[in-house]
């Protein structure tokens, strides 16, 4: 039969608790995609605990780790994913990896999260948005901004109703990605609401789920909840199910909000409402962490909830 995909993951690894490749490589490989993950940090647990230990790597050491995969011929990825970067000579590294991956094979899809920060904030330093918009965008496939982010990469301009998200991944569709989500977006008037925006170029299958369109969105309720690693876990749910579902992003785009979705719910479930209002201690950050295992066959067969329509 055919290669399996193989997935090239270059994110953060910790040692407790699911955020990066954590929340990357269990769910990739449960939905039957090779995995060969890179570590972009190796820190003792996520950034928002009272204390992290651990080191991150440069671009230098990713070249070293490309090189001997490349000298042994492994360099034969279908798909290459990122998320949280923290540094530019990092970035730049993979601006060149990600060529490199696509000599060898020209049909890579390249899945981006430019983490860049939320909610007005920025959580990297601001050199990063200019190597974002100028380096790595015209190399994604597929790119997975939030609100804040397609502002930044979009030279700042607000983004507060749905044609301004529309009009926001025609932009960056015309910079190189064939396909761009707006992955949570708070609209005026819906502060209970949490909503999606997806454009393709991709040709979309007249028997797929919305016939043929090309312009979705999805309005999902906001859990009153703050958790980590749920941007990283839906990049890798959507990059697995548009794998499986090629020329229909609505089915896509719906299974991987229905496996987050499921994950949420029973980690909300399992922390109780004394830990979802809580501060931050260590306590409670490790009882907030995304409960992924027990939750595999929802990934696999995610419950339906919430669909996409035409936008
Ligand atoms: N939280 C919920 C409830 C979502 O449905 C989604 C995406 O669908 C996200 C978070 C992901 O958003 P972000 O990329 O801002 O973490
Ligand atoms: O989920 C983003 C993320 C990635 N990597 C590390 C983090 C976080 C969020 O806190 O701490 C190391």
């Amino acid at each position: 039969g055919q290669p399996l995909p193989r997935v090239l993951s270059v994110q953060s690894h910790v040692v407790h608790g699911y955020v990066g490749n954590k929340c990357a490589v269990f769910p990739l490989q449960v939905l039957g995609l090779e995995v060969d993950p890179i570590y972009s940090v190796q820190f003792s647990n996520h950034t928002g605990y009272p204390t992290f230990k651990g080191s991150v790597f440069d671009g230098e050491q990713l070249r070293a780790l490309v090189s001997g995969l490349e000298a042994n011929g492994l360099l034969t990825h279908t798909h290459l994913l990122t998320g949280y970067i923290g540094s530019l000579s990092l970035l730049q590294a993979i601006a060149d990896l990600c060529s490199q991956l696509k000599h060898h094979s020209p049909n890579l899809t390249y899945v981006c999260d430019p983490v860049l920060g939320d909610e007005g904030r920025l959580y990297v330093a601001r050199e990063l948005v200019e190597a974002y918009a100028n380096s790595i965008v015209p190399l994604a496939s597929v790119l997975v901004p939030n609100q804040f982010e397609a502002e930044l990469l979009t030279a700042g301009a607000a983004i507060t109703s749905l044609d301004d998200a529309l009009a926001a991944c025609e932009v960056l569709m015309a910079r190189g990605p064939h396909t761009v989500i707006i992955t949570s977006m708070a609209l005026p008037g819906d502060p209970d609401g949490i909503t999606l925006v997806a454009a393709t170029r991709l040709p979309q299958r007249p028997d797929g789920r919305l016939h043929g369109a090309t312009r979705l969105k999805m309005r999902i309720d906001r859990i009153k909840a703050y958790f980590t690693g749920t941007g990283d876990l839906f990049a890798a749910l959507l990059l697995a199910w548009m794998h499986h579902h090629p020329g229909d992003l609505a089915t896509a785009v719906e299974k991987a909000v229905g496996g987050l979705q499921a994950v949420l719910a029973d980690t909300v479930r399992h922390c109780g409402p004394a830990a979802l209002a809580a501060e931050r201690t260590s306590e409670v950050c490790a009882l907030r962490e995304l409960r992924l295992i027990p939750c595999q066959a929802k990934l696999q067969d995610p419950p339906i909830r919430y669909r996409c329509e035409v936008a």
